[in-house]
């Protein structure tokens, strides 16, 4: 048999997609960027099948890369471009599907690794509860592919990464071995955590099936501000005034003019306090009781405001959401950019925002650069347009900007393809020497998401 016959027959003649318009959307990423060949594209609908699937091109020693939403921006879930000889196999977990019922009592639920958040979301809140990382991609990203790139978004500063959501998880080895523990206990001392280390390991270690994921408290209610401030040092001192004062601070969003104007005009809006800040902070705080008043007392109380555009209906905080999470589109509908996610102690957030401009017109005088991101982790999404023939020269020029001042080259994102070559700016020898016996002792013959990470 060959190796397509043995897929087939394992997920059934219609989940082997062999023809090139059918693997087209799963070989280029969301931002176009990233490209490569795949032999074919296989759907298994369940953790048995995932197992076959794997152990059969482990046999076969054909290499497999892992695909969620396909939304992740570092070319992580696509083949790579340099492979037309031997095509790797696309592994697409959307058939994993499963929602298991939520327990009230544990505040945890089990999830296929290929639902969507914004059906996982749904369904914690059809339960009276809620889930506590939300970003923009939130109707196609998976949970499996989130957890596998440790995803932030949103709300970090209230209920933290993917990772922390991990209660347990179920996962496919490369030889067709199944990890499972999805029984989540609150407490567990028993030995190495598997589940928190595939948390950001990138499918390089093994593929996801099924998680046990961690529920928080409902908040139905919200009240979101746009704050102009002087700059990128005035937005991080409102920041400490409001942490002070508001306990349930859920999103604190730095935005800034450009940015802010390409959204509005993509989205055909205008543009709020339009000039009025060196820089903007779109802030939100969430309760079970209308928490606007708080908001209002603790902009107030923090100081650093210039004027404020402060959201009183569901209506205005999506127009207010849509300037911030619509960046994103905004800046592909221009152009193919390159997109570095880093962070840095909070201390030097202003230096780095000071001196990007310079870095990279250093490089490229021509480029154009848009910064937004997640002000509480001092997470800068860098995007710059108009550089793709410099697009390793102007990501080595920013990286090790983010490295001087002590900051790391992936915050969120993760390392993916686009910045394999330059994981020693972040990780030390020795603790990428450690990785790579764990991905050796995981997939000896190194088939899975080769050339991500490393
Ligand atoms: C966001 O924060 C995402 O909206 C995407 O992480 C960031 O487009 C980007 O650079
Ligand atoms: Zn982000």
């Amino acid at each position: 048999m060959t190796l397509a016959e043995t897929l087939r027959s394992i997920v059934g003649p219609g989940q082997v997609l062999v023809d090139d318009d059918l693997r087209a959307s799963h070989e280029t990423d969301w931002t176009g960027r990233f490209t490569g060949l795949s032999s074919a594209v296989v759907r298994p609908a369940t953790t048995s099948e995932v197992a076959s699937v794997l152990a059969a091109c482990c046999e076969a020693r054909v290499q497999v890369v892992v695909q969620g939403g396909n939304t992740g921006l570092v070319g992580g879930s696509v083949p790579p471009a340099n492979q037309a000889d031997c095509p790797p196999v696309v592994l697409l977990t959307t058939r994993l599907a499963e929602l298991g019922r939520v327990s009230l009592a544990s505040r945890q639920v089990t999830v296929g690794a290929g639902v969507t958040l914004a059906v996982l979301t749904a369904h914690a809140r059809a339960a009276g509860l809620d889930f506590g990382v939300d970003l923009a991609a939130r109707d196609s990203a998976t949970v499996g592919g989130m957890v596998a790139t440790n995803a932030g978004g949103i709300r970090v500063i209230r209920h933290g990464s993917m990772r922390e959501q991990v209660a347990g998880v179920e996962a496919a080895l490369m030889d067709g071995r199944v990890i499972s523990r999805l029984d989540g206990p609150a407490k567990d001392s028993t030995g190495y955590d598997l589940g928190h280390l595939l948390a950001g390991s990138e499918g390089t270690l093994a593929v996801l099936t099924r998680l046990r994921l961690r529920l928080t408290a409902a908040e139905p209610e919200r009240a979101v501000a746009m704050v102009a401030v002087e700059d990128t040092a005035a937005a991080v001192d409102l920041l400490a005034g409001l942490r002070a004062a508001l306990p349930a601070l859920s999103a604190a969003e730095l935005c800034f003019g450009t940015g802010l104007a390409l959204t509005a005009r993509n989205l055909g809006v205008v543009v709020p306090l339009e000039g009025m800040g060196g820089a903007y902070v779109l802030v939100e705080v969430a309760g079970e009781a209308d928490p606007l008043d708080d908001l209002l007392a603790a902009l107030e109380k923090a100081g650093q405001v210039i004027d404020a555009t402060v959201a009183s209906t569901a209506t205005d905080r999506a127009r207010l959401w849509a300037l911030r999470e619509g960046h994103t589109e905004a800046i592909s509908s221009v152009g193919v950019p390159v997109k570095l996610d880093v962070s840095v102690p909070m201390d030097r957030l202003a230096e780095l925002v000071e001196r990007l401009p310079t870095e990279v017109a250093g490089v490229d005088p021509a480029a154009n650069l848009v910064i937004f991101g997640h002000l509480a982790e001092a997470n800068l999404h860098v995007n710059v347009l108009g550089a793709s023939g410099n697009a390793e020269k102007v990501t080595e020029a920013v990286l090790a900007l983010v490295a001087s001042l002590g900051g790391s080259i992936s915050s969120e994102h993760g390392i993916g393809r686009a910045k394999a070559r330059w994981l020693g700016l972040s990780r030390s020898q020795a603790e990428i020497a450690v990785m790579r016996s764990i991905k050796t002792a995981f997939d000896p013959r190194g088939l899975l998401n080769p050339g991500v990470l490393f």
